[in-house]
């Protein structure tokens, strides 16, 4: 553990468990849109987090907890929301994988004002689409671990549909997050899951001899991030409440991955998922598998069908990251012991398996091709992305693509990196359309991971005009280059 953010002691965890909170504490802000009370009240502020008795961190939360409240809001239902910074720095407050307008979406890219130090400011949307969404801060960290989504900034959204509202008896939400990073050079992260595994060689010798060349210059290998701390819901393996299960019964996992930078797996031995949403969209047909990986700001939405009564974890594959607390332990009623790992049989992750195998409907009017190259260790010691050979930066934000409104436009997105990106388009959802050279359609998303020197087609139709944001959700890359944006009006 690091000395400067940790407590002794659990007597100063903050413990709040809902998210109202009186209007009448704070001054009213002159640009509040609605008057009376607020439907919900988010407050940013840096407080104690109890990760497992004994280990406490300090790092900025929203309402004092991790994760941030659960909000469950109603599909087209008018919300309203004060958001309150109680930091030294400007925030953002990003609804991810909502249609929401760029004055409300949280990103400095697209004019969504800061959220000012020691301020206030109420924001009012109509949710959409339904399903499972969240909502996290969206700041440039660049060096500084404390900031950005290396803090605690995270918290789910359910959206009730209009129609057909909790079909499911029970529900449980899992973020996944770590906690404690610090900066290594290289990584360890499982490179080797997704299926299908070509690459285009073109982009490999590109990757390849890019990184040769800068290794031969002397360079090291640039900053990676790795953590101290894992958790699921904001509590390591063992700390927290088990998940109560009855055998026969049917949990609803809504899945979210809050990772900073991370890839993550999960498994429940004897157990598998039946899964029936990917980034809250339902997909054309329920499918099950025996584990679940998730880039970034991905989130799944998965059936498990509790037929092997027992003590079990529900854990990362990676040994190590889920022996340092990346775990949950489901607890069959009746049953005692210690909760039990096995590890699955080896799978890989099909995006394509969820989808149909025959391409979407409607052919895109244009085809945006794009290609994302690595300067190692190119920016102070970080690694430098760009996006058709330019690196996004703060002084230099013009729209490098624009777009026309009512056209359907395919993205394709060429890797000549080995790392996996999971790439996020805000305020639209996309649909898979090609996944390393397997066509496929009706999976609806609004991240999904571009696997190492792969190229992957997703398509979008341009329905939500103003400046919108695409970036790699790592926050490392995002940081260094990793973003553009699109213009239409
Ligand atoms: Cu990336």
């Amino acid at each position: 553990m690091r000395g400067a953010g940790v407590l002794a002691g659990g007597a100063l965890l903050t413990h709040t468990s809902g998210c109202k909170r009186p209007e009448a504490s704070h001054p009213k802000d002159s640009a509040a849109q609605d008057a009376g009370p607020a439907d919900y009240t988010l407050t940013i502020a840096v407080t104690p987090v109890e990760l497992a008795p004994n280990r406490i961190v300090s790092t900025t939360t929203y309402n004092g907890q991790f994760p941030g409240p659960l909000l469950r809001l109603q599909e087209g239902k008018r919300v309203t929301i004060d958001v309150y910074n109680e930091t030294d720095r400007p925030e953002q407050l990003h609804w991810h994988g909502q249609f929401v307008s760029t004055s409300v979406d949280g990103a400095a890219e697209e004019g969504t004002p800061f959220l000012p130090p020691h301020g206030k400011r109420r924001i009012a949307f109509e949710p959409g689409p339904s399903g499972l969404r969240f909502y996290h801060t969206h700041v440039r960290a660049g060096a500084d671990l404390s900031a950005g989504q290396y803090s605690g900034l995270a918290g789910p959204v359910y959206i009730e549909p209009k129609q057909n509202p909790g079909r499911y008896d029970r529900e449980i939400f899992l973020t996944l997050k770590e906690f404690e990073p610090a900066f290594s050079r290289g990584g360890d992260m499982d490179m080797d899951f997704l299926s299908p595994a070509a690459t285009v060689k073109e982009l490999k010798d590109r990757g390849e001899s890019s990184m040769k060349a800068s290794l031969a210059k002397g360079a090291p290998h640039g900053f990676e991030v790795g953590y101290g701390s894992f958790t699921i819901n904001g509590r390591m393996l063992g700390s927290g409440e088990p998940v109560r299960v009855k055998e026969g019964e049917r949990v609803l996992l809504h899945v979210l991955n809050a990772s900073a930078t991370e890839i993550r797996s999960l498994a429940l031995p004897g157990h598998s998922f039946t899964v029936i949403a990917m980034d809250g969209n339902p997909i054309p047909k329920p499918v099950t598998v025996p584990g679940l990986w998730l880039g970034t700001a991905e989130r799944v939405s998965a059936i498990v069908e509790m037929n092997h009564p027992g003590i079990w974890i529900l854990g990362d594959l990676s040994n190590d990251d889920r022996q340092h607390g990346m775990g949950i332990v489901v607890e069959y009623a009746g049953r005692t012991g210690k909760p039990l790992w096995i590890t699955p049989k080896p799978f890989r992750w099909d995006y394509t398996q969820f989808g149909n195998a025959a391409g979407p409907a409607i052919a895109p009017d244009q085809v945006i091709e794009m290609v994302f190259t690595k300067d190692n260790a190119a920016a102070a010691g970080f690694n430098r992305w760009s996006i058709n050979g330019v690196a996004f930066s703060e002084d230099a934000m013009h729209p490098m693509f624009r777009l026309q409104r009512g056209k359907r436009y395919r993205l394709r997105m060429r890797n000549a990196s080995d790392d996996i990106h999971p790439i996020h388009l805000h305020r639209h959802s996309f649909e898979l359309t090609r996944v390393a050279g397997q066509t496929t359609s009706g999976v609806i998303k609004d991240v999904v991971m571009a696997g190492g020197y792969q190229e992957i087609d997703v398509d979008f139709l341009a329905d939500n005009p103003g400046l919108t944001l695409f970036h790699c959700h790592q926050q490392l890359h995002m940081d260094f280059g990793f973003m553009a944006l699109f213009e239409y009006v």
